[in-house]
């Protein structure tokens, strides 16, 4: 037996502060037309893709912030997306900002949306694990003021049914918990698809910087084996706004094997033939949640949120 998807990374360069949303949406539609050409079903595209990383910026005025954040989905200038979508019969995901008047109040969530081939939204996911800080700290070579700027996402870790599997997503730094990937799996993901940005410099933390491209390859296939599970991770890379951000988008079968990966840290389509039949093995055997997990030992994950060392 055999499922198989095909399937596109489609990894974007940087995008500078004067970049408007058509300039990415021209480039995004440019990797589409060539995935269509090569027979992909589903192209994933990364983080907040559609501006440059502004979390990497202290602003005071929130008109500012607001300005790289999407009021509508779809809207004038990201419609040409969806559009392609119907006409080449292409999926799409689509990280972005949102703006939501939700429960009386304006919310903002870091978002990523999964469009089918008839150019409709069939999962939208927030993402929970914000990275960085809440207040301006000038010491910092460049700001990473995600916890600002986004509240946590409300929505968990869906899976939805779509183009004959199982999809889940994360977004850029969720990547990095084994949590994630375990709600995606309890619900038996096929495929998890996620987009992230990521600086070569961490800056509390520079000894990890030689380590970056290591750290990203290593979270995603322990998750994809873990949970017998392909995983697609998009790179938005290269120098953006004087700050260099890792590339290595890659995509992970259930074995925990690197299929195809990115060589440039530009704009560029990394493909290939995934058989979702491929998880069965390792949902089934090793990773037979129900035959082999023991939930009552591991409390503390739920009950515990940081670490708390024996006296
Ligand atoms: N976008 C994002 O989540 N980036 C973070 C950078 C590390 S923040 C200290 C990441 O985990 O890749």
């Amino acid at each position: 037996m055999s499922r198989i998807l095909t399937v596109a990374a489609g990894q974007l360069g940087p995008i500078q502060r004067s970049h408007d949303r058509a300039s990415v949406v021209a480039r995004m539609l440019k990797l589409m037309e060539q995935a269509a050409a090569n027979g992909v079903d589903l192209v994933a595209f990364p983080e907040l893709a559609l501006t440059t990383f502004f979390p990497r910026w202290f602003m005071a005025d929130q008109a500012e912030v607001d300005s790289f954040f999407e009021r509508e989905m779809p809207s004038r200038e990201t419609a040409p997306l969806f559009e392609a979508a119907r006409r080449l019969k292409l999926g799409f995901t689509l990280g972005y900002a949102e703006l939501v008047e939700q429960d009386g109040r304006t919310r903002r969530f870091n978002t990523q949306i999964m469009v089918d081939k008839t150019g409709s939204v069939v999962g939208k996911y927030r993402k929970i694990h914000l990275p960085g800080h809440r207040e301006h700290e000038p010491w910092r070579a460049f700001q990473h003021l995600e916890k600002r700027y986004f509240e946590v996402g409300d929505l968990s870790w869906p899976v939805w049914r779509a183009m004959g599997g199982l999809f889940g997503m994360c977004i850029c730094n969720d990547r990095r918990w084994p949590e994630t990937y375990r709600v995606m799996g309890l619900q038996g993901v096929e495929m998890i698809l996620l987009g992230y940005n990521t600086p070569v410099h961490n800056p509390p933390a520079p000894d990890h910087d030689r380590l970056g491209d290591f750290h990203n390859h290593l979270v995603m296939q322990a998750g994809a084996y873990q949970n017998g599970t392909w995983v697609v991770g998009v790179a938005k890379c290269g120098v953006e706004e004087g700050c260099d951000m890792i590339g290595g988008s890659a995509i992970v079968a259930p074995t925990g094997e690197i299929v195809a990966q990115a060589i440039t840290r530009d704009d560029e389509l990394v493909i290939a033939r995934c058989d979702l039949d491929a998880c069965k093995s390792y949902k089934t055997t090793t990773f037979n949640f129900e035959r082999h997990r023991e939930p009552d030992q591991y409390r503390m994950i739920v009950e515990r949120k940081g670490a708390i060392e024996p006296p």
